[in-house]
């Protein structure tokens, strides 16, 4: 009689090659074995762990997407399950990963000149240096549009002025991505700076309340001048930095359901493990309710992943598509989390048993990368062409 396996209720372990399946496995032994360990640690010192992106980059997990330049040329299928793994440990490792190499490589790979991309890439994709991406200020997050930091051209370069905020990895990264507005025509295009540069500074956002194991900082840069070989030659307009968020959304998509993934095998454990009224807590059916409607969103959102990935595989996606799975499986990994978080009672509050963890990480991703409600309107944009973001 065909099986019925809770944790993989449509069997999408039959829809991926023999090759997505390796990568995953190689992913899955990584994180559980050398990044679960020392999650609560990272978690309570908030202290970023400069071991960890060398160690990714030997398994070919940064920039796996990318073909040459030392990269694996691997699927997005195959890049979204380890999203989905590193984020089934902690949101915020998945977030350093991801913004190396969806927001840091892919804008190079993209944009960049050969130069460019021979002078980081291989770097990046070992994790000997880290990136970051700028495009967030402290006055415009939802719209980008606005932004006001600047580039204008000079003997020899430009200079570049203004500041940004919320800037993963920005503290450490040896190379960011900055997205300005170009003086001489009004255009938005990405300049690649690096640490150590007159006038630029990175000071780290401290005592966050969720992604405490990724850091987090502002980019301050007064006159920071920077030859013409700083510029991404074909970045060009707003729609360069959003076909970067198009690649970091669809990964996130996937990571948020490895975090729901882990909250209900951590909840389901528990329940079954935890007596009261002598009977174990997941006999009541208030409690199994809760783990079904959390298995069974995880489920559906792992397979619209696995359809959108093929879809970029083969070159047929709309950005949509991508809205459509960043905004409903971030809302439901966020949603359910909370919910199987009650199952915990009062050991909840303990960081030792990671679900709180992971509530406190989905609150952010539910809001970086377009909030959830950002997405709404670009999906009612798209459903009724008329778009309310602005008057
Ligand atoms: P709009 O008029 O819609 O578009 C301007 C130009 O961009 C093109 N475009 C896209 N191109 C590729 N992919 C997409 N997804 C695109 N969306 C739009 C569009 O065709 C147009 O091109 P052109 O040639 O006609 O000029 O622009 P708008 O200003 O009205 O946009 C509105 C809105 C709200 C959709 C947009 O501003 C938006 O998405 N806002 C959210 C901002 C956001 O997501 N920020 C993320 C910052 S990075 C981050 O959070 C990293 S966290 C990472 C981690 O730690 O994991
Ligand atoms: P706002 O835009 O001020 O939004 C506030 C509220 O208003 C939200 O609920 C929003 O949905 C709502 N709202 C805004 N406009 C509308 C509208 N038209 N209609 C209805 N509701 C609206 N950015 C980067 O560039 N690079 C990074 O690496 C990066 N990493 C981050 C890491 C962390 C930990 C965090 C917290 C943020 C990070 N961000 C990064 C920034 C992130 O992308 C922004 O926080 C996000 O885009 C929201 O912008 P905002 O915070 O300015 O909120």
């Amino acid at each position: 009689a065909p099986t019925f396996d809770p944790q993989d209720p449509f069997k999408i372990e039959t829809l991926l090659t023999e090759e997505e399946i390796a990568i995953r496995d190689t992913a899955r032994e990584y994180c559980q074995e050398q990044l679960l360990p020392r999650v609560l640690e990272g978690w309570r010192t908030e202290e970023f762990n400069h071991a960890i992106l060398p160690e990714m980059g030997k398994l070919g997990l940064l920039g796996p997407t990318i073909s040459g330049y030392g990269c694996a040329g691997a699927s997005n299928v195959a890049y979204g399950l380890i999203q989905r793994e590193i984020e089934r440990v902690d949101s915020g490792y998945r977030s350093t990963a991801s913004v190396q190499s969806s927001l840091v490589m892919h804008p190079i790979h993209e944009f960049g000149s050969e130069a460019q991309k021979e002078k980081y890439l291989p770097r990046l994709a070992t994790g000997e240096i880290i990136g970051a991406f700028g495009l967030t200020e402290p006055n415009h997050g939802s719209d980008p549009a606005g932004m006001e930091t600047t580039a204008e051209e000079t003997d020899g370069g430009f200079i570049i002025n203004g500041s940004k905020t919320w800037i993963s990895n920005a503290p450490v990264a040896d190379v960011l991505v900055i997205w300005a507005r170009c003086k001489w025509d009004n255009k938005i295009r990405g300049f690649l700076l690096e640490k150590g540069m007159k006038g630029l500074s990175t000071p780290p956002i401290k005592n966050k309340i969720a992604l405490r194991v990724s850091l987090t900082g502002s980019v301050f840069m007064d006159s920071v001048r920077v030859s013409h070989d700083a510029l991404l030659p074909t970045s060009m307009g707003l729609g360069s930095p959003f076909s970067c968020l198009n690649s970091a959304r669809f990964g996130i998509s996937w990571g948020v359901m490895g975090a729901l993934e882990d909250c209900i095998d951590r909840a389901l454990a528990y329940a079954l493990e935890r007596h009261q009224f002598k009977r174990p807590i997941a006999s009541f059916q208030l409690v199994q309710k809760k783990l079904v409607d959390a298995q069974t969103e995880a489920a559906l959102g792992l397979l619209a992943c696995v359809q959108v990935g093929r879809l970029k595989d083969a070159g047929a996606l709309s950005p949509n598509m991508v809205s459509m799975i960043k905004k409903n499986n971030c809302g439901k990994a966020l949603q359910h989390a909370r919910a199987v978080l009650d199952i915990f009672g009062g050991n909840a509050c303990a960081d030792e048993y990671h679900v709180g963890r992971h509530a406190a990480n989905l609150q952010i991703t539910n809001t970086y990368e377009g909030t959830n409600d950002i997405h709404a309107l670009i999906l009612g944009r798209a459903m009724t062409g008329i778009q309310a973001f602005a008057n």
